[in-house]
Protein backbone atom coordinates (compact mmCIF):
# COMPACT_ATOMS: atom_id res chain seq x y z
CA UNK A 1 0.00 0.00 0.00
CA UNK A 2 0.78 3.64 0.21
CA UNK A 3 3.62 5.12 2.02
CA UNK A 4 3.18 6.49 5.28
CA UNK A 5 1.44 4.74 8.00
CA UNK A 6 -1.45 6.99 8.84
CA UNK A 7 -4.17 6.48 11.39
CA UNK A 8 -7.17 8.33 10.36
CA UNK A 9 -10.45 9.17 12.40
CA UNK A 10 -14.04 10.40 11.04
CA UNK A 11 -16.17 11.20 13.53
CA UNK A 12 -19.61 12.05 12.84
CA UNK A 13 -22.72 13.02 15.20
CA UNK A 14 -26.04 10.77 15.40
CA UNK A 15 -28.95 12.54 14.19
CA UNK A 16 -27.21 15.81 15.21
CA UNK A 17 -30.19 18.51 14.80
CA UNK A 18 -32.27 16.04 16.28
CA UNK A 19 -30.13 15.03 19.12
CA UNK A 20 -29.62 18.38 20.21
CA UNK A 21 -33.42 19.35 19.92
CA UNK A 22 -33.86 16.05 22.42
CA UNK A 23 -30.98 17.25 24.88
CA UNK A 24 -32.68 21.19 25.05
CA UNK A 25 -36.29 19.52 25.42
CA UNK A 26 -36.76 16.42 27.77
CA UNK A 27 -40.58 16.31 26.68
CA UNK A 28 -39.74 14.93 23.48
CA UNK A 29 -37.81 12.78 24.01
CA UNK A 30 -38.57 9.11 23.52
CA UNK A 31 -41.01 9.97 20.34
CA UNK A 32 -40.41 10.27 17.02
CA UNK A 33 -38.70 13.70 16.13
CA UNK A 34 -38.55 15.75 13.47
CA UNK A 35 -36.72 18.73 12.20
CA UNK A 36 -37.22 20.77 8.68
CA UNK A 37 -40.08 22.70 7.35
CA UNK A 38 -43.42 23.10 8.62
CA UNK A 39 -45.44 20.14 7.64
CA UNK A 40 -49.00 22.36 7.93
CA UNK A 41 -51.02 18.77 8.57
CA UNK A 42 -49.48 17.29 5.40
CA UNK A 43 -49.59 20.67 3.47
CA UNK A 44 -46.23 21.68 4.38
CA UNK A 45 -43.68 22.41 1.06
CA UNK A 46 -40.12 22.02 1.92
CA UNK A 47 -38.29 19.02 3.14
CA UNK A 48 -36.71 16.93 6.04
CA UNK A 49 -33.60 18.62 7.49
CA UNK A 50 -32.87 15.28 10.01
CA UNK A 51 -34.66 12.72 11.88
CA UNK A 52 -33.97 10.61 15.41
CA UNK A 53 -34.20 7.12 14.62
CA UNK A 54 -37.26 6.81 15.85
CA UNK A 55 -38.58 8.70 12.96
CA UNK A 56 -36.21 7.23 10.66
CA UNK A 57 -37.84 3.54 11.35
CA UNK A 58 -41.05 4.41 10.51
CA UNK A 59 -39.03 5.49 6.80
CA UNK A 60 -38.39 8.90 7.21
CA UNK A 61 -35.49 10.45 5.64
CA UNK A 62 -33.38 13.59 5.25
CA UNK A 63 -34.15 15.52 2.32
CA UNK A 64 -37.57 13.72 1.62
CA UNK A 65 -40.41 16.03 1.46
CA UNK A 66 -42.12 17.28 4.34
CA UNK A 67 -45.74 16.54 3.53
CA UNK A 68 -44.32 12.48 2.62
CA UNK A 69 -42.58 12.58 6.08
CA UNK A 70 -46.49 13.62 7.56
CA UNK A 71 -47.73 10.49 5.79
CA UNK A 72 -45.60 8.04 7.17
CA UNK A 73 -45.19 9.65 10.66
CA UNK A 74 -47.84 12.38 11.48
CA UNK A 75 -47.43 11.60 14.95
CA UNK A 76 -43.40 12.60 15.22
CA UNK A 77 -42.55 15.64 17.06
CA UNK A 78 -41.72 18.21 14.41
CA UNK A 79 -39.45 20.99 15.00
CA UNK A 80 -38.33 24.42 12.79
CA UNK A 81 -34.26 24.31 13.01
CA UNK A 82 -32.71 26.38 15.37
CA UNK A 83 -29.15 27.16 13.43
CA UNK A 84 -27.39 29.53 15.75
CA UNK A 85 -28.13 26.67 18.27
CA UNK A 86 -26.58 23.81 16.30
CA UNK A 87 -23.78 25.88 15.18
CA UNK A 88 -23.02 26.88 18.93
CA UNK A 89 -22.96 23.27 19.68
CA UNK A 90 -20.88 22.10 16.97
CA UNK A 91 -18.50 24.02 17.75
CA UNK A 92 -17.91 23.17 21.18
CA UNK A 93 -17.61 19.46 19.87
CA UNK A 94 -14.94 20.60 17.23
CA UNK A 95 -13.18 22.02 19.96
CA UNK A 96 -13.10 19.05 22.20
CA UNK A 97 -12.37 16.89 18.94
CA UNK A 98 -9.53 19.45 17.71
CA UNK A 99 -7.72 18.81 21.28
CA UNK A 100 -6.96 14.74 19.92
CA UNK A 101 -5.95 15.30 16.55
CA UNK A 102 -2.55 16.65 14.84
CA UNK A 103 -3.98 17.67 11.95
CA UNK A 104 -8.10 18.28 12.13
CA UNK A 105 -10.38 19.02 9.23
CA UNK A 106 -14.16 19.76 9.89
CA UNK A 107 -16.46 18.57 7.33
CA UNK A 108 -19.94 19.97 7.35
CA UNK A 109 -21.52 20.66 10.48
CA UNK A 110 -21.43 17.39 12.72
CA UNK A 111 -18.75 15.61 10.67
CA UNK A 112 -14.88 16.08 11.20
CA UNK A 113 -11.54 14.12 10.26
CA UNK A 114 -8.33 13.62 12.76
CA UNK A 115 -5.33 12.53 11.55
CA UNK A 116 -3.80 10.83 14.91
CA UNK A 117 -0.85 9.33 13.84
CA UNK A 118 1.84 11.04 15.76
CA UNK A 119 -0.78 10.31 18.97
CA UNK A 120 -0.98 6.68 19.10
CA UNK A 121 1.49 3.68 18.31
CA UNK A 122 -0.75 1.26 17.00
CA UNK A 123 -5.05 0.67 15.92
CA UNK A 124 -5.55 -1.07 19.58
CA UNK A 125 -4.67 2.79 21.05
CA UNK A 126 -6.39 4.15 18.32
CA UNK A 127 -9.44 2.64 19.41
CA UNK A 128 -8.86 4.02 23.13
CA UNK A 129 -8.25 7.57 21.79
CA UNK A 130 -11.64 7.08 19.85
CA UNK A 131 -13.09 6.20 23.35
CA UNK A 132 -11.68 8.93 25.06
CA UNK A 133 -13.43 11.30 22.18
CA UNK A 134 -16.97 9.81 22.26
CA UNK A 135 -16.80 9.60 26.30
CA UNK A 136 -15.56 13.39 26.45
CA UNK A 137 -18.23 14.06 23.85
CA UNK A 138 -20.98 12.81 26.02
CA UNK A 139 -19.53 14.06 29.29
CA UNK A 140 -20.06 17.41 28.37
CA UNK A 141 -22.05 17.81 25.62
CA UNK A 142 -24.53 15.10 26.42
CA UNK A 143 -24.73 13.99 22.92
CA UNK A 144 -23.05 10.65 20.93
CA UNK A 145 -21.00 10.11 17.77
CA UNK A 146 -20.13 7.36 15.87
CA UNK A 147 -16.59 7.48 14.78
CA UNK A 148 -14.61 5.56 12.33
CA UNK A 149 -11.35 4.36 12.49
CA UNK A 150 -9.02 3.81 9.44
CA UNK A 151 -5.58 3.76 7.42
CA UNK A 152 -7.37 6.93 5.43
CA UNK A 153 -9.68 9.14 5.28
CA UNK A 154 -12.01 7.02 2.54
CA UNK A 155 -11.91 3.78 5.04
CA UNK A 156 -12.25 5.88 8.21
CA UNK A 157 -15.37 7.65 6.64
CA UNK A 158 -16.98 4.57 5.45
CA UNK A 159 -16.25 2.81 8.84
CA UNK A 160 -17.88 5.73 10.51
CA UNK A 161 -21.30 5.21 8.62
CA UNK A 162 -20.95 1.14 9.45
CA UNK A 163 -22.18 1.29 13.20
CA UNK A 164 -24.63 4.20 13.97
CA UNK A 165 -25.95 5.38 16.32
CA UNK A 166 -23.27 5.31 18.92
CA UNK A 167 -20.51 3.14 17.34
CA UNK A 168 -16.92 2.46 16.52
CA UNK A 169 -15.73 1.03 14.30
CA UNK A 170 -11.59 0.15 13.55
CA UNK A 171 -10.49 -1.44 10.14
CA UNK A 172 -7.05 -1.81 9.79
CA UNK A 173 -5.02 -1.56 6.34
CA UNK A 174 -5.03 -4.93 5.76
CA UNK A 175 -8.71 -5.73 6.20
CA UNK A 176 -10.02 -2.67 4.21
CA UNK A 177 -10.57 -4.68 1.32
CA UNK A 178 -12.51 -7.11 2.83
CA UNK A 179 -14.74 -4.57 4.95
CA UNK A 180 -15.43 -2.81 1.86
CA UNK A 181 -16.16 -5.53 -0.35
CA UNK A 182 -19.67 -5.77 0.39
CA UNK A 183 -20.93 -2.74 0.98
CA UNK A 184 -23.02 -0.98 -1.99
CA UNK A 185 -21.16 1.56 -3.89
CA UNK A 186 -22.88 4.18 -2.53
CA UNK A 187 -21.27 4.02 0.33
CA UNK A 188 -17.72 5.18 -1.30
CA UNK A 189 -17.17 9.33 -1.52
CA UNK A 190 -18.20 10.67 -4.45
CA UNK A 191 -20.35 8.10 -5.96
CA UNK A 192 -23.44 9.76 -6.61
CA UNK A 193 -26.90 8.54 -7.22
CA UNK A 194 -25.97 9.28 -11.25
CA UNK A 195 -22.88 6.99 -11.06
CA UNK A 196 -24.68 4.21 -9.26
CA UNK A 197 -27.22 3.89 -12.08
CA UNK A 198 -24.61 3.34 -14.40
CA UNK A 199 -22.36 0.92 -12.35
CA UNK A 200 -25.71 -1.11 -11.64
CA UNK A 201 -26.26 -1.32 -15.77
CA UNK A 202 -22.69 -2.72 -15.64
CA UNK A 203 -23.62 -5.48 -13.32
CA UNK A 204 -21.25 -3.64 -10.88
CA UNK A 205 -23.74 -3.06 -7.28
CA UNK A 206 -20.81 -3.79 -4.37
CA UNK A 207 -17.38 -2.17 -4.07
CA UNK A 208 -16.06 -5.77 -4.45
CA UNK A 209 -17.76 -5.96 -7.80
CA UNK A 210 -16.00 -2.52 -8.90
CA UNK A 211 -12.80 -3.55 -7.21
CA UNK A 212 -13.13 -6.41 -9.58
CA UNK A 213 -13.86 -4.73 -12.62
CA UNK A 214 -11.33 -3.64 -14.96
CA UNK A 215 -9.80 -0.31 -14.25
CA UNK A 216 -8.81 0.70 -18.02
CA UNK A 217 -12.66 0.00 -18.96
CA UNK A 218 -13.97 2.46 -15.66
CA UNK A 219 -11.35 5.24 -16.84
CA UNK A 220 -12.61 4.99 -20.34
CA UNK A 221 -16.19 5.17 -19.52
CA UNK A 222 -15.52 7.70 -16.19
CA UNK A 223 -12.38 9.33 -17.46
CA UNK A 224 -10.05 10.49 -14.09
CA UNK A 225 -13.19 9.74 -11.89
CA UNK A 226 -13.46 5.84 -13.37
CA UNK A 227 -9.54 5.78 -12.10
CA UNK A 228 -10.55 6.75 -8.71
CA UNK A 229 -13.44 4.83 -7.64
CA UNK A 230 -11.06 1.67 -8.84
CA UNK A 231 -8.29 2.83 -6.24
CA UNK A 232 -11.27 3.95 -3.67
CA UNK A 233 -12.82 0.16 -4.53
CA UNK A 234 -9.28 -1.47 -3.36
CA UNK A 235 -9.43 1.31 -0.39
CA UNK A 236 -6.57 3.43 -1.54
CA UNK A 237 -6.84 6.71 -0.01
CA UNK A 238 -3.67 9.08 0.29
CA UNK A 239 -5.32 12.33 0.31
CA UNK A 240 -4.43 14.10 3.56
CA UNK A 241 -6.45 15.87 6.31
CA UNK A 242 -6.27 18.97 5.89
CA UNK A 243 -5.98 21.31 8.54
CA UNK A 244 -9.21 23.81 8.53
CA UNK A 245 -10.69 25.22 10.94
CA UNK A 246 -14.81 26.24 11.82
CA UNK A 247 -17.72 26.18 9.68
CA UNK A 248 -17.42 25.27 5.71
CA UNK A 249 -20.25 27.19 4.88
CA UNK A 250 -23.52 28.72 6.60
CA UNK A 251 -26.69 28.64 3.79
CA UNK A 252 -30.58 29.21 4.18
CA UNK A 253 -32.86 27.97 1.57
CA UNK A 254 -36.80 28.63 1.29
CA UNK A 255 -39.59 26.65 -0.91
CA UNK A 256 -42.14 29.30 -2.19
CA UNK A 257 -45.37 28.30 -0.83
CA UNK A 258 -46.59 28.35 -4.85
CA UNK A 259 -44.08 27.60 -7.62
CA UNK A 260 -43.45 30.63 -9.00
CA UNK A 261 -42.30 32.80 -12.06
CA UNK A 262 -42.92 36.31 -10.73
CA UNK A 263 -39.14 38.01 -10.45
CA UNK A 264 -40.23 40.70 -7.66
CA UNK A 265 -41.72 37.43 -5.05
CA UNK A 266 -38.00 35.60 -5.72
CA UNK A 267 -35.99 38.63 -5.80
CA UNK A 268 -37.75 39.25 -1.88
CA UNK A 269 -37.16 36.06 -0.86
CA UNK A 270 -33.61 36.09 -1.84
CA UNK A 271 -32.89 39.21 -0.19
CA UNK A 272 -34.56 38.15 3.06
CA UNK A 273 -32.93 34.93 3.21
CA UNK A 274 -29.25 37.00 2.47
CA UNK A 275 -30.29 38.84 5.44
CA UNK A 276 -30.86 35.94 7.69
CA UNK A 277 -27.37 33.95 6.14
CA UNK A 278 -25.34 37.46 6.83
CA UNK A 279 -26.89 37.42 10.50
CA UNK A 280 -25.49 33.81 10.92
CA UNK A 281 -22.05 35.30 10.00
CA UNK A 282 -21.92 37.96 11.82
CA UNK A 283 -23.29 36.34 14.63
CA UNK A 284 -20.50 33.66 14.39
CA UNK A 285 -18.00 36.54 13.96
CA UNK A 286 -17.11 35.27 10.25
CA UNK A 287 -16.28 36.94 7.01
CA UNK A 288 -16.75 34.78 3.57
CA UNK A 289 -15.60 35.11 0.31
CA UNK A 290 -17.87 32.57 -2.39
CA UNK A 291 -20.75 32.97 -2.61
CA UNK A 292 -23.58 30.60 -4.06
CA UNK A 293 -27.18 30.75 -5.23
CA UNK A 294 -29.18 27.50 -5.31
CA UNK A 295 -32.18 27.74 -7.84
CA UNK A 296 -34.86 24.79 -7.70
CA UNK A 297 -37.39 24.88 -10.95
CA UNK A 298 -40.87 23.53 -10.97
CA UNK A 299 -39.60 20.15 -12.36
CA UNK A 300 -37.34 19.69 -9.44
CA UNK A 301 -34.53 20.80 -11.82
CA UNK A 302 -32.19 21.96 -9.82
CA UNK A 303 -28.91 24.53 -10.35
CA UNK A 304 -26.12 25.94 -8.26
CA UNK A 305 -23.71 28.82 -8.85
CA UNK A 306 -21.53 30.41 -7.60
CA UNK A 307 -18.99 33.14 -7.51
CA UNK A 308 -15.52 33.90 -5.38
CA UNK A 309 -15.17 37.60 -4.69
CA UNK A 310 -11.71 38.80 -5.03
CA UNK A 311 -11.60 40.06 -0.91
CA UNK A 312 -13.10 38.71 2.80
CA UNK A 313 -16.53 40.47 3.61
CA UNK A 314 -19.49 39.58 5.83
CA UNK A 315 -21.57 42.51 4.17
CA UNK A 316 -25.11 42.03 3.56
CA UNK A 317 -24.95 44.70 0.84
CA UNK A 318 -22.04 42.29 -0.83
CA UNK A 319 -23.72 39.33 -0.40
CA UNK A 320 -27.02 40.66 -1.79
CA UNK A 321 -25.51 42.47 -4.76
CA UNK A 322 -23.60 39.12 -5.38
CA UNK A 323 -26.45 36.86 -5.34
CA UNK A 324 -28.59 39.60 -7.12
CA UNK A 325 -26.11 39.16 -10.19
CA UNK A 326 -26.53 35.32 -9.94
CA UNK A 327 -30.13 35.36 -9.49
CA UNK A 328 -30.58 37.39 -12.91
CA UNK A 329 -28.79 34.75 -15.22
CA UNK A 330 -31.35 32.20 -13.94
CA UNK A 331 -34.63 33.75 -14.20
CA UNK A 332 -37.14 32.71 -16.76
CA UNK A 333 -40.56 33.82 -17.95
CA UNK A 334 -41.46 30.02 -18.75
CA UNK A 335 -39.91 28.67 -15.85
CA UNK A 336 -41.47 28.62 -12.14
CA UNK A 337 -39.27 28.70 -9.39
CA UNK A 338 -40.00 26.09 -6.95
CA UNK A 339 -36.73 26.70 -4.01
CA UNK A 340 -34.06 29.20 -3.86
CA UNK A 341 -31.06 29.11 -1.73
CA UNK A 342 -28.40 31.16 -0.08
CA UNK A 343 -24.54 29.59 0.69
CA UNK A 344 -22.05 31.57 1.48
CA UNK A 345 -18.38 29.59 2.25
CA UNK A 346 -14.60 30.22 1.67
CA UNK A 347 -15.23 31.21 5.49
CA UNK A 348 -12.60 32.49 7.84
CA UNK A 349 -12.85 33.55 11.68
CA UNK A 350 -12.95 37.65 11.60
CA UNK A 351 -11.05 37.60 14.83
CA UNK A 352 -8.16 35.40 13.87
CA UNK A 353 -8.30 37.91 10.87
CA UNK A 354 -7.86 41.02 12.94
CA UNK A 355 -4.61 39.12 14.61
CA UNK A 356 -3.18 38.19 11.32
CA UNK A 357 -3.55 41.61 10.37
P1 LIG B 1 -25.86 13.93 8.69
O1 LIG B 1 -24.64 13.64 9.52
O2 LIG B 1 -25.89 13.47 7.29
O3 LIG B 1 -27.14 13.31 9.41
P2 LIG B 1 -27.50 13.19 10.94
O4 LIG B 1 -26.38 13.63 11.83
O5 LIG B 1 -28.80 13.87 11.18
O6 LIG B 1 -27.75 11.65 11.10
P3 LIG B 1 -26.68 10.45 11.17
O7 LIG B 1 -26.88 9.85 12.54
O8 LIG B 1 -27.07 9.52 10.08
O9 LIG B 1 -25.32 11.05 10.99
O10 LIG B 1 -26.15 15.48 8.68
C1 LIG B 1 -25.87 16.33 9.79
C2 LIG B 1 -26.95 17.39 9.91
O11 LIG B 1 -27.02 18.15 8.71
C3 LIG B 1 -28.33 16.83 10.15
O12 LIG B 1 -28.60 16.62 11.53
C4 LIG B 1 -29.22 17.87 9.54
C5 LIG B 1 -28.39 18.48 8.42
N1 LIG B 1 -28.82 17.97 7.12
C6 LIG B 1 -29.75 18.70 6.38
O13 LIG B 1 -30.18 19.78 6.79
N2 LIG B 1 -30.19 18.19 5.18
C7 LIG B 1 -29.74 16.99 4.67
O14 LIG B 1 -30.15 16.56 3.57
C8 LIG B 1 -28.76 16.24 5.44
C9 LIG B 1 -28.25 14.92 4.95
C10 LIG B 1 -28.36 16.77 6.65
MG1 LIG C 1 -24.39 13.00 11.53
Amino acid sequence: MSGKWRVVFHLDMDHFYTAVEERERPEIRGKPVIVGADPKGGRGRGVVSTSNYDARKAGVRSGMPISRAWRLCPEAVYLPPNFPLYIKVSNEIMDIARQYAEKFEQWGIDEAFLDVSSRVRDFVEAEALARSIKQEIKLKENLTCSIGVGPNKLIAKVASDFQKPDGLTVVRDEEAEAFLAPLPVRKLLWVGRKTEAKLKALGVNTIGDLARYDATALTSMFGVMGWQMHLMALGIDNSEVEQREGVKSVSRETTFEEDTADPALVLQALDALCADVQKDVEDQRLLFKTVTLKIRYENFETHTRSHTLPFLTSRLYDLQKTERELLSGCLRKDRKVRLIGVRVSSLVSSEKQKTLL
